[in-house]
């Protein structure tokens, strides 16, 4: 039996899939040339959607191969266990030698106090902010390599790549797997001006206004809480800040391509590119992800190598769970776990797919006080939310930017949405499932640490919006806010 093909699996986090120059994003125009000749030499899904909107669930979704309300990974610190089957399993069970780099993320227990408080407490409704980001930054050098330790990651990819190859020319048989996971282009939004004069600033659009005023997105913008300007001017410049992220994480790319091509690897070898998630970058005045607009789901996604046509450009939209099962069908192992999505291997191959243009999203994190969902299906965006929260209804192909909600002019296309969306996963009742295991987990934790007398200062530094609360002005938890948390402990999830 030949042996099983090389895999190279790159994830970016934060990258908008929308802004390659080679899909002809101006902006970015040549200043992309890694990920643009991946596209070339491989094949591109133009219209790639994560499963849900922030790392974690992405991720644990993404690796797993299954749905956010399959698989409960419902907030950046409740991911999937340990143990839970990932496509990383798999190859190490059929032998692959692993070398795995940088952020993976995904699995339960991670990340900040604040970040699990906040998200238990979305539905509470305290509308206070969680974050406070850093003001926008251009370092006046032509620093090549602006985020360490995401370069630190790439060396040690490097060096992996080198030294594997080599115990295989040694005698070595064994394929490797590679995944490198880089932090950018993630804010804080900082960048030099050599990778800012890569972007053709010029060409940026300001994002226009939404034509209504949605109140969980009102809620998001309190939550997270954005304190640098939303005028043209500082809207633009933040977006020439994040382009600029983006032509680093290219060069990033660009060094692991070149190393693979100088070790004569590159026939042997598929490589997949991707993002956990996009970046609003101001789009309905917000930044981070979090929602389900087009900025927050859509991805890069792009696979080379055998079995892969070259310069295909595929329209049809796909999302994350489908990375699982074509891996498994690309590199023939036969996978013996139920999974969510579909292999994109016809497509890949030039074949027409038998499959819906259809995808689904889902997010019960932080920063929106309700669970939200979403169906595309041809050029229609519906997204639903729970608590009684009006749906949104976008005609993508008429209204890219989604400033016009047509759910109220379009009820028969609304409704027909809904059902469609509804059949993959009832909303109301996954929120209401994940309401139970806030409450429950909130009450335990706020035991522990009324226990240990840490209680009120805790919620105070939560809701500074930081982790770091030296720069910040602390004020007492007061007794309003903690009368909200009572209720909300009060209200039962199932009607
Ligand atoms: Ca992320």
């Amino acid at each position: 039996m030949n042996k099983k093909p090389n895999i190279i699996f790159i994830e970016s986090d934060s990258m908008d899939g929308r802004a390659f120059g080679s899909m002809g994003f101006s902006p970015l125009k040549n200043s992309t040339p890694a990920m643009d000749r991946l596209a070339r030499e491989g094949s591109i899904f133009e219209q790639t959607y994560t499963n849900s909107p922030i790392c974690v669930c992405s991720r644990a979704s993404m690796f797993s191969g299954r749905y956010i309300f399959n698989c409960h990974a419902w907030n950046n610190y409740k991911g999937i266990p340990a143990s839970y089957p990932t496509f990383f399993t798999e190859f190490k069970d059929v032998g692959y030698d692993m070398g795995i780099f940088g952020k993976t993320d995904y699995i339960s227990g991670q990340h900040t106090q604040r970040a699990r408080v906040t998200a238990w407490l979305r539905t509470a409704n305290l509308r206070l902010p969680e974050y406070n980001m850093a003001k926008p930054e251009i370092l006046e050098n032509q620093d090549k390599r602006v985020h360490k330790r995401d370069w630190e990651n790439v060396d040690s990819s490097v060096e992996f790549l080198k030294t594997t190859v080599q115990k295989n020319q040694a005698g070595g048989d064994k394929p490797f797997f590679l995944y490198l996971g880089v932090n950018q282009p993630h804010p804080e939004f900082k960048t030099s001006r050599y990778y800012l004069d890569k972007v053709d600033q010029d060409s940026i659009e300001i994002p226009p206004k939404d034509n209504y005023n949605h109140p969980v997105m009102e809620y998001q913008r309190i939550s997270n809480a954005w304190r640098h300007g939303t005028d043209p001017e500082s809207v633009k410049k933040l977006r020439a800040i994040y382009y600029a992220m983006i032509a680093e994480t290219d060069a990033m790319i660009a060094e692991v391509m070149e190393t693979l091509r100088s070790l004569n690897k590159e026939d042997e070898t598929i490589v997949i590119y991707t993002s956990d998630h996009g970046e609003m970058a101001m789009e309905h005045e917000q930044f981070y992800k979090s929602n389900m607009y087009e900025p927050a789901l859509r991805v890069p996604l792009i696979f080379k190598g055998a079995g892969v046509n070259q310069g295909l450009r595929i329209k049809r939209s796909v999302s994350h769970i489908d990375i699982f099962p074509t891996l498994m069908e690309l590199t023939g192992i036969k996978n013996r776990k139920p999974l969510d999505g579909n292999s994109l291997g016809p497509e890949l191959r030039g074949e027409k797919s038998a499959l819906p243009d259809q995808v689904f999203s889902e997010y019960h994190e932080c920063s929106v006080n309700e669970s939200t969902s979403m169906i595309r299906q041809g050029d229609f965006k519906y997204i639903a939310f729970a608590g009684g929260y009006e749906p949104l209804l976008f005609n993508l192909k008429d209204d890219p930017w989604e400033i016009n909600n047509l759910a109220s002019s379009m009820p028969e296309k609304a409704k027909e949405m809904k059902a469609a969306l509804y059949k993959i996963s009832d909303l109301d009742k996954v929120a209401a499932h994940v309401k139970e295991y806030e409450q429950d987990s909130f009450r335990i934790w706020r035991d522990e640490q009324k226990a240990a007398g840490t209680y009120e200062e805790t919620m105070a530094r939560i809701y500074a919006g930081w982790d770091n609360p030296k720069e910040l002005d602390i004020k007492p938890w007061s007794k309003e806010r903690e009368d909200r948390i009572i209720e909300w402990l009060e209200e039962c999830s199932y009607m």
